[in-house]
């Protein structure tokens, strides 16, 4: 719970500071919910980074970041893990 209360507090902090702040999405080629997510992003003017897994070494690094993770996307803000696509999408309308 507490996990999840940081996640929703710099999720809002983020919202906030949307203009100067990057997310960072891990991602794969031809990826519905990787499209959906960018997607989203760009309605609600977020920037954000994309790194694809099909390199190896970024692959590395998601899998350090998030070890659980068995599905793209993974969106990341600073530290904070937000999570796929239904996590993000979950996220910004709590925050409206
Ligand atoms: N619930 C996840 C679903 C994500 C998902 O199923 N992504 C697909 C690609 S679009 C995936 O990674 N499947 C496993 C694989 O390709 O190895 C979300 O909302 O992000």
């Amino acid at each position: 719970m507490k996990a999840k209360t940081q996640r929703v507090t710099s999720f809002a902090l983020m919202k906030v500071a949307r203009f100067n702040m990057t997310l960072v999405m891990y991602s794969k080629d031809s990826c519905p919910f990787c499209e959906r997510a960018k997607a989203l992003l760009t309605e609600h003017n977020y920037q954000y980074v994309v790194k694809n897994v099909v390199n190896p070494e970024i692959k590395t690094e998601l899998l350090k970041r998030f070890p659980e993770a068995k599905t793209v996307p993974q969106i990341f803000f600073e530290d904070s893990h937000i999570g796929g696509y239904t996590e993000l999408k979950n996220y910004l309308e709590q925050s409206l």
